[in-house]
């Protein structure tokens, strides 16, 4: 055995047990809407150290990393048997993501990798990489996998080896250990990413929110969040796609959008958490929104608050794509309480908690984005005039007769 072999191997494995049994906390101030943590609950060094290093020092004398791992990311999430169970994108050095399950028993630490990834089949046009899976326990009994399966774009020339096409996968299993993959969701658009099984049955059929897209990056003349109905999920077709949430000019939605986990159904609404990407000088950047919509139409968004609900922010604005929140996966406990497992920067994942009604509060009453300056100021101005007449109302408010600032009441003589 190579000397300090055995020394290496106890201090990868202890450092390994550390950092997995690490308890998170709460980060800081809330806004009322959700709490961040302050570790992330998921990154490379999590991935089990039997995944990365052949351990027998007869054919790994130095103790090598023979498989690295680049980043854990992009997560679907449910309960199951009690756990709380992250569905991650794990991409190794290779580039190549696969699928993991790490489970945990409070939703916020020591989230442990099951022993071996998910070994998902592939269809008769073998997949260059799968991504991003949307995990939706379906009224039918079957818990669904849907997720992005690229392959090189058959057309592109040979210079080109970036031209990529993306379809939806879709695979089911019962345990979330043996999965059976199914073809391919075929839609009226070129590209799809973003894919999402809607869990109940719509007018007996299939309900699948969608990304119709022109280009592997670029919306182009499609874009914004589709939905589409298919009889069968086996051989799962869309022939007509509707936009129900478009992109628009000016917004945190302006490049293109789509949808995030399943939606949760509440007594007001379906609660839809979402990505909205703009450009800039800096390149893309991704932030989080929510939306509501109609339990009697499915496509009709009743509520939707201007802006964002989370964006990247100090250390999650930095990694391998920079300045980017994703988020695939949430679940919702029965007391109400709701695990937001969202990625940063492409690099690693993390929680955020809130409850149904902190988040059915935040979609129905925080104000629509007006589309123009103007109307945000007014936004504003609505906000302070109807804190002055509640004050008013209280009899509290001091006499600042000449003074333009006060101490955080506003100045009605101003
Ligand atoms: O790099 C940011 C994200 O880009 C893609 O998302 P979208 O299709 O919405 O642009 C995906 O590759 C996603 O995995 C990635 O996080």
């Amino acid at each position: 055995m190579h000397k300090g072999f055995q020394q290496r191997l106890v201090q990868l494995e202890s450092g390994y047990e550390q950092l997995i049994r690490q308890p998170n906390e709460a980060a800081g101030t809330s806004n009322g809407v959700y709490l961040r943590y302050k570790n992330p609950v998921l990154t490379h060094q999590h991935t089990p150290i039997f995944w990365r290093y052949d351990l027998n020092a007869a054919t790994n004398p130095y103790l090598m990393e023979r498989f690295g791992i680049n980043s854990v990311f992009n997560a679907g999430a449910i309960k199951w048997q009690g756990k709380y169970l992250v569905i991650a994108r794990v991409e190794g050095l290779d580039r190549k993501s696969f699928f993991a399950v790490a489970e945990s028993d409070n939703g916020i630490d020591n989230f442990r990798f099951w022993d071996y990834p998910i070994n998902m089949p592939e269809t008769t046009t073998p997949d260059t990489n799968v991504y991003d899976m949307r995990v939706v326990l379906h009224e039918d009994g079957w818990v669904y996998g849907l997720f992005c399966a690229e392959r090189r774009d058959p057309a592109a020339p040979e210079a080109d080896q970036s031209a990529a096409i993306a379809q939806c996968g879709i695979a089911r299993t019962k345990d979330l250990l043996h999965w059976e993959r199914l073809p391919d969701l075929k839609t009226p658009s070129p590209q799809q990413r973003n894919v999402v099984l809607h869990p109940e049955f719509v007018q007996g059929q299939y309900a699948f929110y969608t990304r119709p897209q022109d280009g592997f990056i670029n919306a182009g003349t499609g874009g914004g969040i589709g939905f589409g109905l298919s009889p069968s999920i086996v051989q799962a077709e869309i022939k007509e796609e509707i936009v129900i949430d478009k992109k628009a000019y000016h917004t945190v939605y302006e490049a293109k959008n789509g949808l995030g986990p399943e939606p949760l159904k509440t007594p007001h609404g379906w609660l839809h958490m979402a990505h909205g990407v703009r450009n800039t000088a800096a390149g893309l950047r991704y932030v989080l929104y929510l939306f509501m919509t109609s339990l009697e139409d499915i496509t009709q968004v009743t509520h939707k608050p201007g802006g964002y609900f989370m964006a990247p922010e100090a250390d999650e604005r930095v990694g391998d794509v920079s300045n980017v929140l994703f988020c695939n996966g949430w679940i919702a406990d029965d007391d109400g309480k709701v695990y937001i497992y969202y990625a940063s920067s492409d690099t690693r994942l993390h929680v955020a908690t809130s409850t149904i009604a902190q988040l059915t509060d935040y979609v129905m009453h925080t104000p629509p984005d007006g589309l123009r300056s103007a109307t945000s100021t007014e936004t504003v101005i609505q906000i302070i005039d109807g804190n002055q007449s509640y004050l008013e109302q209280q009899q509290d408010v001091p006499n600042w007769e000449n003074e333009p600032h006060t101490n955080g009441v506003p100045n009605p003589k101003h």
